[in-house]
């Protein structure tokens, strides 16, 4: 086994990004963060790249913050959250292909904010979520205050964040934050299936429709209505959208190329 804290794989048009720190159920410190930023605008700027996957080596998908001996106490919690962990959220919210969190097991802290940052939350029958932060005194991070309420509202949110109690797949599929659980033994093979799925579809309108929704939760219906009608007509000149009518009135599958 490699290593790196990060492990990256292109195959069949999708990338497969790997948190491996297994050890320590692949515990984020800046050397696994500067690796994901990187695989993560890897993923961006390869045109044969049309969907990605995170998920985590070992029994884990990340424990969160590395709290070991070897994590430099005397450095400010907001400079390492700006330097390493808001440039791997924003990045994977506006990445313009479909990211798939692979919720492979336990997602603690800001571990789980990275899943939560995917598009499709896929999590295995025995993966688990605790917002570990109140545990250990400190406050949700990487995002988890945004993407709570949103996903789950706000009475789960804030007993989700204060009680710290860790919770199963079902129930994380139950409050809405996870779209399918999947037993253990077929995780990846479902996890890997959804993605190339995702891979053969018009990529360029994924990238549109995540920006439609990136934010929609601040504008006001006229300004979302505006939004879509500006994102509408870039996906109607994609080659895909020709392609997507095209297939239907000749009754056949369509061939998206992702452009
Ligand atoms: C770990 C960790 C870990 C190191 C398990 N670190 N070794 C904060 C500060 C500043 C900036 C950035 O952002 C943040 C945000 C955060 O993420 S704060 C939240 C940090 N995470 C936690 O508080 C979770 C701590 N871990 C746990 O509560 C448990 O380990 C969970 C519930 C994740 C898993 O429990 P188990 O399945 O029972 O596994 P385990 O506890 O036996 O852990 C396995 C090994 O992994 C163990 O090592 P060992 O050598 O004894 O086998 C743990 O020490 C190690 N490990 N989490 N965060």
């Amino acid at each position: 086994m490699s290593d790196q804290p990060v492990l990256y794989s292109v195959d069949a048009a999708v990338a497969t990004i790997t948190l491996n720190r297994p050890d320590v159920l692949n515990a984020l410190n800046p050397a696994l963060m500067t690796g994901l930023r990187e695989a993560v605008e890897r993923a961006r700027d390869d045109a044969s790249v049309r969907a990605v996957i995170v998920t985590g080596a070992g029994r884990g998908f990340s424990a969160g913050a590395d709290l070991g001996a070897g994590r430099d106490s005397t450095r400010d919690s907001a400079d390492t959250l700006r330097q390493f962990y808001h440039p791997v959220i924003l990045a994977m919210r506006e990445m313009p292909k479909p990211i798939v969190s692979a919720v492979n097991g336990v997602a603690a802290g800001a571990g789980m904010s990275i899943a939560l940052a995917g598009d499709i939350v896929l999590a295995a029958q025995s993966a688990t979520f605790l917002q570990a932060f109140s545990k250990i005194g400190l406050v949700p991070d990487a995002g988890s205050t945004w993407f709570l309420p949103r996903y789950v509202g706000d009475v789960r949110a804030r007993a989700l964040a204060i009680l710290a109690d860790r919770i199963g797949a079902d129930e994380a599929h139950r409050y809405g934050m996870v779209w399918k659980v999947y037993p253990d033994e077929t995780f990846m093979a479902e996890a890997r299936a959804m993605a190339e799925r995702l891979a053969t579809m018009p990529t360029r309108a994924y990238a549109l429709i995540k920006q439609a929704l990136n934010g929609t939760h601040e504008r006001s219906l006229a300004e979302q209505l505006e939004v879509e009608a500006d994102l509408q007509r870039e996906a109607g000149k994609t080659a895909d959208f020709r392609e997507g009518v095209a297939a239907f009135r000749e009754k056949r599958a369509p061939r998206f190329e992702g452009r």
